[in-house]
């Protein structure tokens, strides 16, 4: 068969899978649903690059075709993320794109416990319609919700904000982005003026100083740790991480800190920069504001307490000090150690407060720089609709939604005036029974929501739960009374921003498999069905609604006015932001706040802190040890639905799972190597094989949050401000079997 005609079979099976009158003329329109675009590519046999799917590193793929259809890949050695490297994810990307249990048709249950029958998108999309609009008009626009992601484009994000929010009218949405970046997002909004992380990824390459904080960037962004490797400055490498972990031990200096203690820690070293006079205070004077109250309270703080407190002993904190205060470029980075804490956003501003102190900011090799996780949580950051309105903009000023209603030609009404509540809030509403309807979409927080023990029942108590993924079969999708299929990384385009605030783009290199479409196809399905596609009218295609949001990013710091299309984007090998129209700042890799202003409105930075707050569940004599979690290995990937997908990934990684616990902790407990262990919370028990080592901390434990039980076991905590989930530590007790 020639890929023609087998294209044409392709498009006429989907085309017989949209029968019914809205959708048959739906599927007419040109481009519709991408449906136009089978064969896969315009040129059969060629390579073409796309960025990865999997972390928000964001390399660059050259993917090999034939036929049209991705066949092999290569690390693309012209780009100026991963210059010819990729992880073993990155090598693997395609893998999961074959697997079996990819979702290939819409799948409904008509009762509670009956089997799903599969149906077509006809009657999927009528379906949601006629089963969340009579929840809205009987209980109102706040009893239908939605969960996203950080794992779509940012096209598809900001339909399914815009359909959600300004076409259903709904008024909570939240994303996985909760689960990893809020604390970032507050913290730099609250010390800077916006969510910018201001870092190019050369920065790691030009600094003297590296230090890493709760970031294990072996295993969790291995290309990120190839770019430090080709720093040629000989840099002084600190990891602070209560784990020897990959990375630690590569590092120079490693600070095994105790678990929830970094907040006094960051304190001390402020404390201890302060007295030894080794802050830039020129910067200060010039450039920031409430320096003043700061060292006030930073000059209470004890080193010998905070040094008890961290169990760094305090010639180590000293020499940390002199260290970071010598002048030379010092860059700090953090990542969920930091950001999953019940105090994690005043951690991440100890963190900023301490590039601030000693002008580590806006220069070569510097930054206060919190790395992100997934391909899109930038783009979920910024032009997802949840906890920003569309393109870093604010629900509760009205200047903003007259702006976004303009740049969108809608009625400003259509825009909610009040913020979603957070994702904690969102489950809390289903417990309780005020949120009746669920749409959840590329995430799956049966797995890896924290506390999770009861989320099958709390999510039993939904009139109506829709689950759109790639997967049918995921721990989320199981218990859904709708599910939609999606089409997965490769068989769809759009735009990601990665880490250092590239935009790249990914490209369509394979068909999806049945009747699955990609998500934007899936949304804009939805919008026509419910009625409200005249708000949607110009949104035909991912890039014409990246021109929208190009519009409505105008004036913001995250600016990308001036990026001429898809086109530029491809061709320079990814864009940062900002780039504003008519003055599109120079360099492929930039960095933020060269000039020494911020975006808050005085212009100038702000000292941000508050005091120690008590750890919410330490270890006691019933639960004497502390769980920590986070990743595993290289080739594992959160709930694995992906990864599992992979013969090579599943190779590289662990045949199963481990608790990992200390030689010392093992010997008191009479644990043997490989013992089938039993662990407990308060919340609950899962039995575990225990690997004993002593990279963990005597005193602490350590499961990778890939173990679909893991979430039994955590603490629903969140921190205060962000209202991110403090996954990282909660009291436990073990028992051999
Ligand atoms: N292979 C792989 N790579 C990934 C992912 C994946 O699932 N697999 N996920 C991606 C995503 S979404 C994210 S968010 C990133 C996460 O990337 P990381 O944050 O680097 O990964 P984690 O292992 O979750 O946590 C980092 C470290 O925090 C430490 N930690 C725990 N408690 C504390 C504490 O109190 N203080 C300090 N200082 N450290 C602490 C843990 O010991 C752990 O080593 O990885 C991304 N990359
Ligand atoms: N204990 C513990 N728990 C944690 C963490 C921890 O450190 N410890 N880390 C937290 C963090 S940082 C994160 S980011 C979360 C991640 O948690 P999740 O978001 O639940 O994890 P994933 O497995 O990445 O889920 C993504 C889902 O989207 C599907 N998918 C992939 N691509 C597409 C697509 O293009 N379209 C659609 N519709 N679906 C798609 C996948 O099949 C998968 O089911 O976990 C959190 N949970
Ligand atoms: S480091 Fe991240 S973006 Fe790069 S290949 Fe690996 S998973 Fe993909
Ligand atoms: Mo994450």
């Amino acid at each position: 068969m020639t890929t023609f005609s087998r294209a044409s079979a392709e498009i006429a099976k989907r085309v017989r899978a949209f029968d019914g009158p809205l959708t048959e003329q739906l599927v007419r329109q040109p481009g519709s649903f991408g449906l136009g675009q089978v064969p896969v590519s315009r040129v059969p046999n060629a390579t073409t690059t796309s960025v990865c799917g999997f972390c928000a590193t964001g390399c660059s793929l050259n993917l090999h075709l034939r036929d049209g259809k991705a066949t092999n890949l290569t690390p693309n050695v012209d780009y100026p993320v991963n210059l010819g490297m990729a992880c073993p994810k990155g090598w693997e990307a395609l893998a999961p794109l074959d697997a079996t249990n990819r979702g290939t048709t819409p799948l409904l249950r008509l009762a509670k416990g009956e089997q799903r029958q599969a149906v077509n998108w006809h009657q999927a999309a009528e379906t949601f319609r006629n089963r969340m609009k009579p929840i809205i008009e009987k209980h109102g626009l706040e009893s239908v919700a939605f969960l996203s992601t950080g794992q779509i484009c940012t096209e598809e994000m900001a339909y399914l904000g815009s359909f959600a929010k300004f076409g259903m009218g709904i008024r909570h949405g939240d994303g996985n982005t909760r689960q990893c970046m809020a604390t970032a997002v507050r913290a730099y909004k609250e010390s800077f003026g916006f969510d910018a992380p201001p870092y190019s990824y050369a920065d790691f390459e030009e600094s003297d100083v590296i230090v890493l904080i709760g970031s294990n960037l072996c295993i969790a962004h291995p290309i990120m740790w190839q770019r430090i490797l080709q720093n040629k400055r000989n840099p002084e490498i600190v990891v602070i991480d209560p784990r020897r972990t990959e990375t630690a031990m590569q590092a120079t200096r490693h600070l095994p800190i105790r678990p929830k203690s970094d907040l006094y820690f960051f304190q001390a070293i402020a404390a201890e920069l302060i007295r030894r006079n080794l802050i830039d205070r020129k910067f200060i004077q010039e450039r920031c504001d409430h320096f003043d109250s700061f060292e006030r309270e930073m000059e209470k703080v004890p080193l010998a307490a905070a040094s008890a407190a961290s169990g760094i002993p305090e010639e180590e904190i000293i020499r940390f000090v002199e260290l970071i205060g010598s002048g030379k470029r010092v860059s700090f980075w953090w990542t969920m150690g930091v950001n999953q804490s019940h105090e994690a956003t005043r951690t991440a501003q100890a963190i900023i407060n301490l590039a601030l102190m000693t002008g580590n900011i806006g220069k070569p090799g510097t930054g206060a720089n919190s790395i992100t996780g997934q391909c899109n949580a930038m783009g979920s950051r910024l032009f997802s609709n949840t906890t920003n309105l569309l393109g870093g903009h604010d629900f509760e000023n009205p200047a903003h939604r007259r702006k976004v209603a303009n740049a969108l030609a809608i009625p400003e009404e259509r825009i909610p005036t009040q913020n979603s509540l957070p994702y904690h809030e969102i489950i809390d509403g289903v417990r309780k029974g005020k949120i009746k309807g669920l749409w959840i979409i590329a995430t799956n927080p049966a797995h890896s929501w924290i506390g999770r023990d009861d989320f099958e029942e709390v999510m039993a108590k939904l009139d109506f739960l829709v689950v759109q993924d790639m997967y049918s079969d995921t721990e989320t999708a199981a218990l859904a009374d709708l599910y939609l299929p999606a089409a997965a990384w490769g068989e769809k385009e759009g735009t990601v921003i990665n880490s250092e605030r590239r935009i790249g783009i990914v490209k369509r290199v394979a068909a999806a498999p049945g009747v699955a479409l990609s998500d934007f196809s899936i949304f804009r399905l939805l919008a026509h069905s419910w009625g409200c596609e005249e708000m949607f009218e110009n949104w035909t295609s991912p890039e014409a609604v990246f021109s929208i949001l190009q519009k409505v990013s105008r004036g913001q710091p995250c600016d990308i006015s001036g990026i001429d299309g898809y086109r530029q984007i491809d061709e320079e090998g990814g864009v940062q932001w900002p780039c504003p129209r008519g003055n599109t700042p120079p360099g492929r890799e930039r960095r933020l706040f060269e000039d020494g202003k911020f975006f808050t409105k005085s212009g100038r930075a702000k000292f941000v802190f508050d005091q120690v707050t008590p750890d919410p569940e330490p270890p006691c004599g019933d639960y004497p040890l502390r769980l920590l979690t986070g990743r595993g290995s290289s080739a594992q990937w959160h709930t694995q639905t992906r990864t599992r997908n992979s013969g090579v990934l599943r190779k590289l990684g662990p045949k199963e799972n481990h608790m990992e616990i200390h030689p010392s902790d093992a010997g008191s407990l009479g644990i043997y190597p490989g013992q089938i262990v039993d662990i407990s919370s308060r919340r609950g028990t899962i039995s575990i094989r225990a690997f004993i080592t002593p990279t963990v901390p005597e005193g602490s434990v350590f499961i990778p949050m890939h173990e679909k039980e893991t979430n039994r076991l955590t603490k629903a905590v969140f921190d205060p401000h962000s209202h991110q989930p403090g996954y990282k530590s909660c009291a436990v007790k073990v028992a051999g079997k």
